[in-house]
């Protein structure tokens, strides 16, 4: 058994979730790159340590090397991403890890960028490094789920958080909705908001409630919020134009409003079935640097992105309340004229929160099961 690892189970396992805190640290800052954490461990301590901080820093093995220093001679390298072997804006990280003397690398996981792919497991295998994977992998893909989506699909992330009584009402027939769900329910809510790039609804929810977007804590200089333009104009003392973080509005090509309220940015976009092409709202949304996207609705947009298969994870929040056929639905029209043509949520994670439900997971249509 390698000296280092006595153990290698728990020590190992440890290192991997230290990584991960470390990865963390990049939240809101290294997209279109991910999040990636680094731990060199000798002698069962953690010598060095690193995170990639933003896109285009220093990657976080590097940094962990760069700590370690000699110490690194015959360690073991704990790391949340497969090492990159490509030269990019920084050199490759393997040749780095070989040079440093590294015994072992321990990975959670391989990474789909297509100049790596497993390349750098073999380059590190090729010279007689001892290499692992699969350590934590699924926290590790959870972390990078907005990069992995967007290596795969070239699209910002998109979450649908939505809100409701147990028969599915956002709203009572007079419009008011505060509070369907209680605080724990709310403060999840609020970190789902701190988890995202940004946050967005559609146009009628800003003229409806005129929500800030803000998550609890003021957000970073990368934060977003993102109106989804109707036909109605939006009043520019709307808190979502109150100047406390950038926000969006995207808005249909040829339909450019005459008075864009105070500090909003446009994203033009084609049109797209009824309404705008969402799809390419996502796409400009990744190619901003957004790399996940809180949707909190109203139930057009939510309809919309659940039809065109553009939601990617749900999370459902219900109340132990009933508003009955005069409330808001929460969600429009998804065309299920039966029950094969219901989208249902895969695998669903439910959790307690308070006297509310949580339900989240993955969105399948019936068609595709
Ligand atoms: C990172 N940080 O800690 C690791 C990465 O644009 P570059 O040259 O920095 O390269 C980005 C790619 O490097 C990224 O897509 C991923 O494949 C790989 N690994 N990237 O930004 C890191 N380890
Ligand atoms: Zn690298």
């Amino acid at each position: 058994m390698h000296p280092d690892c006595p153990r290698p189970g728990p020590l190992l396992e440890k290192a991997m979730a230290e990584a991960l805190g470390l990865a963390r640290n990049g939240r809101g800052a290294t997209f279109p790159n991910p999040m990636v954490g680094a731990v060199v461990v000798r002698d069962g301590k953690a010598v060095g340590r690193g995170w990639h901080g933003c896109c285009g820093g220093p990657h976080a093995e590097a940094v962990a090397l760069d700590e370690a220093g000699e110490l690194a001679r015959g360690a073991t390298l704990v790391v949340t991403l497969e090492p990159c072997c490509h030269h990019g804006r920084t050199g490759p990280c393997v040749e780095r890890i070989i040079s440093a003397g590294i015994a072992r690398v321990v990975a959670a996981m391989s990474d789909p960028d297509a100049r790596v792919d497993g390349r750098g497991f073999e380059a590190l295998r090729a010279v007689g490094i001892e290499v692992l994977v699969g350590a934590s992998a699924a926290e590790a893909a959870e972390l990078n789920r907005a990069y992995l989506h967007y290596k795969r699909t070239g699209r910002s992330f998109l979450r649908l958080k939505l809100a409701a009584s147990l028969d599915g009402r956002i709203a009572a027939r007079d419009g008011s909705s505060r509070w369907i769900t209680s605080g724990p329910a709310r403060e999840r809510a609020g970190a789902m908001r701190a988890e995202a790039d940004a946050v967005m609804v559609g146009a009628g929810t800003v003229l409806a409630d005129n929500p800030s977007l803000l998550p609890p804590s003021p957000p970073g200089p990368g934060f977003r919020r993102i109106v989804v333009s109707g036909r109605r104009p939006l009043p520019a003392d709307a808190k979502v134009f109150d100047g406390r973080a950038r926000t969006i509005l995207a808005v249909r090509e040829g339909a450019v409003p005459g008075r864009i309220p105070g500090g909003a940015e446009l994203l033009l976009l084609p049109e797209g079935p009824g309404g705008l092409d969402l799809a390419a709202l996502l796409e400009g949304c990744a190619a901003l640097g957004i790399g996940e996207i809180l949707c909190e609705g109203g139930a057009a947009l939510a309809a919309s992105l659940v039809s065109a298969g553009l939601a990617d994870r749900l999370s459902f929040l219900t109340a132990p309340v009933l508003l009955g056929a005069t409330g808001v639905p929460a969600l429009g029209d998804v065309g299920a004229g039966s029950i094969t043509e219901a989208f249902r949520v895969e695998d669903p994670h439910i959790e307690l929160l308070g006297c509310d439900v949580l339900t989240e997971g993955r969105i399948v249509h019936g068609s595709d099961r």
